[in-house]
């Protein structure tokens, strides 16, 4: 089935001068851009955009971390887009992360890990429009 899906460029990638490379990864895999925009994360849209960790060791830095510089948010298409774009991503943990996987080729560690991918249909849904208003998406 055609699906939508969310991702994010990260800050540690944006500022690496990665995100070329990462969108080239992902066109190769199949993915047509719908929408592209390069912003900052405002804290408390880092917040709310990771509020499912609130309350967990790491969300304060996670939170930090998203708002420290620009990152370039993304609404991708593509046959089982939110697997595959899960599968091109490798794991959290770039140390768990398959050859050839975008985690595993920019990721320092599983905070300042490249890349942001919806985990699922639901959370594409809610992902995509805190970013991309629909009528915005070609
Ligand atoms: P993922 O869906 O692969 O991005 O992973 P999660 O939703 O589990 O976590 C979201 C983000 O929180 C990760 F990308 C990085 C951060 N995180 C940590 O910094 N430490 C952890 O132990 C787990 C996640």
């Amino acid at each position: 089935m055609i699906e939508r899906t969310f991702s994010i460029i990260k800050p540690d990638a944006v500022a690496a001068g990665h995100a070329g490379e990462i969108l080239a990864m992902l066109e190769a895999a199949g993915f047509k851009i719908l929408g592209l925009r390069m912003l900052r994360m405002r804290e408390e849209q880092a917040r709310e955009f990771y509020a499912v960790h609130r309350g967990k060791g790491f969300y304060e830095s996670l939170v930090a971390f998203m708002t420290e510089g620009p990152v370039i948010v993304l609404a991708l298409e593509r046959e089982d887009a939110i697997v595959k774009l899960r599968e091109v991503m490798g794991a959290t943990n770039p140390a768990n992360a398959a050859e050839g996987t975008i985690r595993k080729r920019f990721a320092a560690n599983i905070e300042r890990n490249a890349i942001h991918g919806s985990d699922a249909p639901a959370t594409a849904e809610t992902e995509l429009p805190f970013f991309f208003p629909t009528a915005d998406l070609v």
